[in-house]
């Protein structure tokens, strides 16, 4: 993409009514524009990693045997009087009418859909386990939103259901989530906790939630240093196995605990050695419940055992914060000067900083760059403004491209661009060629 042809707005003003660095970030790299209370606008870089997160989540919930589908973000309140919950929601669901005086209401989440879905065709113990999951807009119209999309009243989910025979097989759907969400969040950069949790208005006993660790979290948490070297991407996990994905969750029992539990600080105390004790806060992005028969009994999910009998499948339903994720992984990787983008989720693969517009030659070796860095099939960012080296680099700054390259007239003479990282600041002056497969080589490893 070429810059004088995009459609990037970014604001030279910090916003005033931004309170966290994340959301004014988004809103001055122009990726998101408010137009009510916690309902966004995603503008052209915003919307190119919103789709970037959603790939990943969509990777690793197929690599781990999930389904995916599309329910309607608009719902009869008639399937949640079913279930009890339309009357216990309370003011958080948006409701409303339609002409014809019916009552609706825009999903929060979508337990009830999902289980009508399995109801109406799912018969046998045969045709178990089966998990579907879906990448959708949610409303919840929060007291409080704020923080931009971190708590929004409009945003995006991935929410997936499993429906089992037997409890220790909706155990095992639980644990292979878990082991997926750690392997998503790694992918695009990011450290998460398994937390054991409180399970709200999804209801159930067996809950955990994920937290990315960034200073402005909502939660406090004592963790052991040694679970951040943890790597779930380099072990062939075997997601059909009761045994593999039940080992994760017991590598991190005892290795975590609330900074407002003492009953879980003292089991933390006792397992992990003084020195390996960390203190941090954490982002909620995702959490996995395990609510039993809580919807399958009241909506008539039932299924026969093979044994004469028409039993209610064990379900349970699991969540990632995909808008979220935007806010959690600015939170976590940026500095003063702007974002920087973990190569996993990152909008451009590189940024080209053209420092001599309309000179003939330096002209000439960015076109060819560009080329030559998307025939490999990475996505560049060529910056051909006829703009000030200065203004240039600070835009590339503030949205947070991993690596950029730049292009002058007095390294040319000498045959060499600048290549530099933007996490360490670090350039290195090299032939075009070299830098070409070098970012082949960080991408395809990456
Ligand atoms: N039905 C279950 C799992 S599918 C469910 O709704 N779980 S949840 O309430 O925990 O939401 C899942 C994830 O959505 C949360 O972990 C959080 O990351 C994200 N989320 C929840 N509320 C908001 C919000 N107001 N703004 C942005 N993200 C949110």
């Amino acid at each position: 993409m070429r810059l004088s042809r995009y459609f990037l707005p970014v604001l030279k003003e910090t916003p005033a009514d931004a309170q966290i660095v994340s959301h004014r970030l988004m809103l001055r790299a122009g990726m998101i524009r408010q137009q009510a209370a916690g309902i966004y606008s995603w503008l052209p870089l915003g919307y190119k990693v919103l789709r970037r997160i959603e790939q990943i989540v969509h990777e690793e919930q197929q690599r781990a045997g999930h389904i995916p589908v599309l329910m309607p973000t608009l719902q009869s309140a008639d399937l949640w009087r079913e279930s009890g919950r339309y009357d216990g929601y309370g003011e958080e669901m948006l409701r409303m009418q339609d002409r014809h005086g019916r009552d609706m209401l825009f999903s929060p989440t979508a337990e009830e859909m999902f289980t009508d879905t399995f109801r109406a065709y799912v018969k046998s113990y045969k045709d178990l386990p089966l998990t579907i999951y879906q990448i959708q807009w949610k409303f919840r119209d929060e007291i409080r939103p704020r923080f931009g999309v971190m708590r929004g009243r409009e945003f995006l989910m991935k929410d997936g259901y499993n429906f089992d025979l037997t409890k220790e097989a909706a155990l095992h759907a639980y644990n292979r989530h878990l082991v997926s969400y750690l392997r998503t969040y790694e992918r695009m950069g990011l450290q998460a906790i398994p937390m054991r949790a409180e399970s709200g208005p999804i209801g159930g006993d067996d809950t955990h939630e994920f937290l990315v660790l960034a200073e402005t979290g909502e939660s406090g948490v004592f963790y052991d240093s040694e679970i951040t070297e943890l790597r779930f991407g380099e072990r062939a996990i075997d997601y059909d196995s009761v045994e593999q994905c039940q080992a994760v969750l017991e590598e991190f029992t005892s290795r975590y605990a609330r900074t407002d539990d003492t009953h879980e600080q003292s089991v933390f105390e006792a397992q992990v050695p003084e020195a390996r004790r960390r203190e941090a806060r954490g982002i909620e992005v995702g959490q996995i419940f395990y609510f039993g028969t809580k919807y399958s009994e009241p909506l008539g999910a039932t299924v026969s055992d093979g044994e004469g009998n028409q039993v209610p499948v064990h379900m349970g339903s699991h969540g990632i914060g995909v808008s979220r994720l935007l806010g959690a992984l600015i939170e976590a990787n940026h500095d003063e000067n702007g974002i920087i983008w973990p190569e996993g989720v990152t909008p451009f693969h590189c940024g080209i900083v053209n420092l001599r517009q309309g000179d003939a030659a330096t002209d000439a070796a960015c076109e060819d760059l560009y080329k030559a860095i998307t025939a490999k099939g990475l996505d560049p960012l060529y910056d051909d403004r006829d703009e000030r080296a200065g203004a240039k680099f600070a835009t590339m700054d503030l949205i947070g491209l991993p690596w950029r390259i730049t292009v002058g007239p007095r390294g040319l003479k000498s045959g060499v661009v600048e290549l530099t990282s933007r996490r360490s600041g670090e350039s290195e002056e090299l032939a075009p060629e070299t830098v070409v497969d070098r970012l082949a080589e960080i991408y395809a490893l990456g």
